[in-house]
């Protein structure tokens, strides 16, 4: 079964995204997503330039063999540009397998090992009391798992507090925004944040926290000791984890359950956090670590460590990987929970899909492949437009990790 045609397609209903469409000799079409946030014409550029012209021609059936002949054929390896691209090809082999094949994709994954996925949602607000607000709306929706982020007195901008409604988009046209940062604050903060949300929603609700790497080991080993009495379901990104030994010492001291992984490209990233047994959640996700068939294997070297997964699914993965991550979730065993972040209407429009959400749960649906397609002259109305995540400084001015 042949490749024929292997495009890249990028569009800007709302926020850009980058999708790889290919196409076999007998007109049975996959997608893939490639987004990266911020600097998405890298990826694009890597598959159009680089990528594409290998693929016609090929098997779309060998996906193992396309994935390591696109690996190892590099000679570079690694990093969010290479496997981005590597998982929009990979993600599109699958859809196309389980299209010929006829069923939906979790199918061939195995099947289902669950009759629905365990999704969260993100509640923000300016202060503790709007936090509460947009938490009960949550509740309301259906949600049993809530992620809670608050602005933090004193500081003009926080990571995680969107502007009013369920959607929230960091990323602004033209220049990196400038947020702020004093730890000192943020630390006195969050834990008063749960306590007041444990008082409110009692102790069923799962509650999640995203620290987006800005703390240090011993800060993050504090909050996680002051945040137990209200017993997270877990706390994301405590620290940068470029240096996976870190989380030795935050482990040593808390027992609040840590997730980590949204910036993970490969396999060796999370060896030693998974080995260790350091971590209990990775959040590696399909489109930015090199697809089903390298998140498949990374799920299975933390099965074995009893980490669970709980993949990344911020608005900048578009609705092909979130398909893609339903699929994947509802059938590997070790799944732990899916992070869901609406996308706006117009991008629903441009990517039309049959994953469903209910009662704090969703579905990838029945249909054959990811159950995800593109409206291509829908997305040639959107022109991509170039756009930033913020950067993050310290009160004297000192560049912090955002
Ligand atoms: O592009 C960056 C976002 O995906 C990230 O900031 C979202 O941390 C995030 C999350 O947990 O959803
Ligand atoms: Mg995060």
């Amino acid at each position: 079964m042949k490749i024929v045609e292997a495009k890249v397609i990028v569009c800007c209903p709302g926020r850009n995204f980058v999708t790889v469409k290919i196409t076999t000799e007998d007109g049975v079409s996959g997608l893939g997503d490639a987004t990266l946030n911020g600097r998405e014409l890298a990826v694009a550029s890597y598959l159009s330039e680089h990528i594409l012209p290998l693929l016609k021609g090929r098997d779309a059936r060998r996906i193992e063999d396309t994935w390591q002949y696109l690996y190892k054929g590099a000679y570079w390896r690694r990093g969010p540009v290479t496997m981005s691209a590597i998982a929009a090809v990979d993600t599109a082999l699958w859809d196309i397998k389980a299209k010929t094949a006829n069923v939906p994709l979790y199918q061939l994954l195995g099947g289902a090992s669950r009759d629905a996925v365990l999704v969260y949602g993100h509640a923000s607000g300016s202060d503790i009391e709007e936090t509460v607000k947009a938490v009960a709306t949550y509740v309301q929706l259906g949600y049993k798992a809530i992620r809670a982020q608050s602005s933090i007195p004193g500081l003009n901008n926080t990571y995680g507090v969107g502007h009013g409604g369920m959607h929230y988009e960091p990323a602004e046209k033209d220049a990196p925004p400038e947020n702020q940062w004093f730890t000192e604050h943020y630390l006195n903060f969050v834990p008063q944040l749960f306590a007041r949300l444990r008082k409110e929603f009692g102790p069923d609700l799962q509650l999640l926290h995203d620290v987006h790497h800005r703390l240090t080991p011993i800060e993050a080993a504090r909050l996680g000791k002051e945040l137990e009495p209200s017993h997270l379901f877990w706390l994301e990104d405590p620290v940068p984890a470029e240096l996976q030994e870190s989380f030795r010492i935050i482990r040593q001291h808390t027992t609040t359950p840590l997730a980590v992984g949204e910036v993970f490209n490969s396999i060796y990233d999370c060896q030693t956090l998974i080995q260790e047994q350091l971590i209990d959640y990775i959040r590696a996700s399909v489109v930015h670590a090199g697809g089903i068939t390298h998140l498949r294997k990374i799920a299975t070297l933390a099965e074995i460590y009893h980490v669970r997964t709980g993949s990344h699914g911020a608005t900048d993965l578009s609705p092909v990987c979130m398909a893609a991550a339903l699929h994947f979730d509802l059938s590997i065993h070790n799944f732990g929970i899916q992070e869901y972040m609406r996308h706006t209407a117009e991008t629903d429009a441009v990517f039309p899909h049959s994953y469903t959400f209910e009662n704090g749960h969703m579905h990838p649906g029945e249909a054959p492949g990811l159950g995800v397609e593109i409206d291509e002259s829908l997305a040639a109305r959107y022109p991509y437009q170039r756009a930033y995540l913020p950067i993050n400084r310290k009160l004297d001015g000192t560049l912090h990790s955002w």
